[in-house]
């Protein structure tokens, strides 16, 4: 079934937060931002900016009606400046125009005298300062020391990874509007319309109900409008609030960058130690995550960074442990795997340096240690039906990779022996991939979904799900469509809004369609059996031989007179209910943080990519050739969603590790915060040549209709890519740190190049 949404986004019809029609006496609201890092505010003047004519007002902490706090998971966070800033680009007022251009030239007239203080900006200083978001945690198995001593080979490094700017192509953007006795309606851009609801209800000093969220879809996001909408959702929201007027607030590209967080850089120490033939002992590490001023949800990212610490593979012994530390950056936030590529980067890492150190191949390494069914977890779990080997074997045969790296490998030997470099090399790498679904806050497991069956037959769908471009919606039409037993085109997907379906946890982790699916997939049921039970009334026969099927009803195999829609209008004239809302929990999800054990996930998502790169290493230029992919999707509820959500991902996945670097001046000044300075991925970054194939014979009992989630695991594959350039260079046992731009390779291939 062809998603209509793509007809729509094509022709430019697709309508996101600011193409809404904004009244003329609405206003636009603009955001002071701090210039400096860290330091004590002296004076905050915005009476020359009041002046602008066209401005109708400021606010600055001060006006605050409620509480001037936006934290979700720790209250730390600020909305705007109050005595001290904490990072450039932290909001110190907000100016509210008739037009956005008064609004922006008053902006311009606001003036700060702040004593500045020398900021932080490495983890690994913050924590020697005890700068720390939240008390470290511990993952432990077994007794790693021990193991450790008796091992035949002992690999120990460090690994650096950076930043990443979502770069999502709406930028954040709300529209709020006054509605009676003081309410506000809010449209807004959020992954997580319930935060927003909670976090705009706080500030404004109000109870929940006098806020209502609606989104319609997003632009993309990325994890970077998990908890991150919220902070302009209540700019908007105080505006309209204040003066009783729509109030529209939509950041500049240049704005997000500076001022909304980014994936979290981590620097990270290992110790993996093994035994003579390969087999892995002992995992140790100590993770320094840079999460920025404040906490947001970086606690929740440190945990998925420990959960995926050992990445694809079996180690019986683990000790590993993640600080958060408090720097003087932009708080630092979800984004696309969350903590998890952070993680399963060190490791592969530290594969690289127990090949150096033992000589077994990269490959070999990887292999002989993937995860097995029945495999112990440091965290407690068991990996259950686990599928990394099947994908692994069944990439190196579809793909005919031994014959691929054998070739590659005899290049090297030559150029080895031979003592002459060419200029080209070529390099190749397997990455292997198993992450955790679920959110790993246990009660974020939860969803609803609310169907109506109108009169006509028509149907109306509401869930907690939100779409911003990954095809939730189509997943969902998908099934309703096959459980109603009707054409999609009868099915319309409602905006997500709060009041058709409270407390919803984000659009998140990966979930959004095994949680909002299965709850739609209830709800539907609920309809059928009231529909089936008043036919089998009229029709004097049992309700089990009714079946829904091509727009009709069937009794057993055979099909009746009555279709869809004279099931429907009769069975409302008679009285039955046409709505159901039904609620969906993953079932056996707990975890204990004080012995750091439990079953946190539903499923691990399993998968293998091949990646070849060719590096000019005279220039220290490359191309990522080749991607190859076996993937376990579970069966597939819609096979060309999931095919996009693993080619964007793994993209998006090379895009962090190679050229997307994010830096910042000593003051603590972002020199990247700009789409001129900051280098994304695009159609000409993708490898050339990519082939994905979903493991056959895979079927999920863990989610909805035996599918897997698709969004987040394929962006890990983009590791393998690093590792890929690296071989090419003949730098893939040095310098662990990523992004690997092309300054940093030529660099690193100093005295390894070619005359
Ligand atoms: N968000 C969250 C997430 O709050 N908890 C999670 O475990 C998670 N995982 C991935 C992405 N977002
Ligand atoms: Mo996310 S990183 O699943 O918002």
């Amino acid at each position: 079934m062809k998603n209509p949404d793509s007809t729509y986004h094509v022709m430019g019809l697709t309508r996101y937060v600011d193409d809404q029609d904004f009244p003329q006496r609405g206003l636009h609201c603009v955001v002071f931002f701090s210039p400096v890092a860290k330091g004590k505010v002296r004076k905050l003047d915005i009476s020359r900016a009041a002046e602008v004519r066209g401005v109708d007002f400021i606010l600055t902490a001060r006006d605050i009606p409620g509480e001037n706090q936006i934290g979700g998971i720790i209250e730390d966070e600020i909305l705007m400046a109050e005595d001290e800033v904490d990072f450039v680009g932290m909001p110190m007022a907000a100016v509210y125009g008739r037009t956005e251009e008064a609004a922006r030239e008053a902006v311009e007239l606001i003036e700060v005298d702040i004593e500045e203080e020398t900021p932080i900006l490495d983890p690994r200083e913050a924590y020697e300062k005890n700068e720390l978001i939240a008390p470290v945690r511990t993952f432990t198995l077994g007794n790693t020391e021990e193991a450790i001593a008796g091992a035949a080979y002992v690999a120990r490094g460090r690994a650096e990874s950076g930043a990443q700017e979502h770069f999502y192509l709406e930028t954040q953007a709300t529209i709020a509007t006054p509605t009676e006795e003081g309410n506000i309606f809010l449209s807004t851009g959020t992954q997580a319309p319930t935060s927003v609801q909670r976090c705009v209800a706080k500030v404004c000093g109000y109870p929940m109900n006098k806020i209502e969220v609606d989104v319609r879809r997003l632009g993309g996001a990325f994890g970077g409008k998990e908890d991150q909408a919220n902070t302009w959702a209540c700019f908007a929201a105080l505006g309209a609030q204040k003066s009783g007027l729509p109030c529209r607030m939509v950041l500049r590209r240049s704005e997000d960058m500076l001022a909304t967080g980014k994936r979290h850089p981590y620097s990270s120490d290992f110790t993996l130690a093994l035994d003579r033939e390969g087999k892995f002992l002992a995992y140790k590490a100590m993770f320094y995550q840079n999460a920025g001023a404040a906490a947001d949800l970086s606690t929740s990212v440190l945990e998925r960074t420990l959960f995926h610490a050992t990445a694809s593979y079996y180690v019986p012994h683990v000790h590993a442990t993640a600080a958060s530390c408090r720097t003087n950056i932009t708080p630092n936030t979800a984004f696309r795997g969350f903590g998890g590529p952070q993680g399963m980067f060190v490791f592969e890492a530290a594969i690289r340096e127990a090949s150096r150190v033992s000589g077994i191949s990269v490959e070999e390494l990887q292999r002989k240690n993937l995860l097995k069914t029945g495999d112990l977890l440091s965290y407690g779990q068991i990996a259950e039906n686990a599928r990394a080997e099947r994908c692994w074997d069944r990439a190196l045969e579809k793909y005919e990779l031994p014959k691929r790296m054998k070739a590659i490998d005899n290049q090297r030997e030559k150029e080895k022996t031979s003592g002459k470099l060419e200029r080209y090399g070529r390099g190749y790498a397997l990455m292997p991939v198993c992450f955790g679904i679920s959110f790993t806050t246990t009660f974020l497991n939860q969803a609803r979904a609310h169907i109506h069956v109108y009169t006509d037959g028509s149907v109306g769908v509401s869930t907690g799900a939100v779409e911003m471009g990954q095809g939730v919606n189509h997943k969902i039409r998908e099934i309703v469509s096959e459980s109603f037993g009707i054409d999609g085109t009868h099915i319309k997907l409602e905006s997500t809004n709060t009041t058709r379906v409270s407390n919803s946890s984000p659009t998140a982790a990966s979930s959004g369609a095994d949680f909002n699916g299965a709850a739609a997939l209830m709800a539907c049921e609920m309809i059928k059996e009231r529909l089936f039970k008043y036919m089998a009334s009229t029709l004097e026969c049992k309700a089990e031989d009714l079946s829904l099927k091509d727009g009709r009803l069937y009794q057993k195999e055979s099909p009746c007179e009555e279709s869809w829609e004279d099931v429907v209008i009769q069975a409302y004239r008679a009285r039955v209910q046409l709505s159901a809302e039904a609620h969906y929990s993953t079932p056996d999800l707990h975890f204990d943080k004080s012995t750091e054990k439990g079953h946190p996930f539903a499923y691990h998502t399993y998968g293998t990519a091949y990646f070849e790169a060719e590096v000019d290493r005279l220039l220290g230029t490359y191309r990522v050739e080749k991607a190859y992919v076996v993937h376990d999707l579970g069966r597939s509820i819609n096979p060309l969603i999931d095919l996009g959500q693993v080619e964007g991902g793994m993209v998006q996945g090379i895009g962090w590790l190679t050229m997307e670097e994010m830096r910042y001046a000593e003051s603590g000044r972002p020199l990247t915060a700009t789409a001129g300075t900051y280098k994304m991925p695009d159609i000409s970054s993708a490898p050339v040549d990519m082939k994905v194939e979903f493991l056959e014979d895979a079927y999920n009992d863990r989610a909805v209709k035996g599918s897997k989630a698709v969004g987040e695991p394929p962006f890990m594959y983009g590791i393998g890519a690093y590792w890929a350039i690296k071989r090419a260079a003949g730098t893939d046992f040095c310098s662990y740190t990523a992004p690997l731009t092309p300054e940093r390779l030529m660099g690193e291939t100093r005295g390894n190049r070619p005359d």
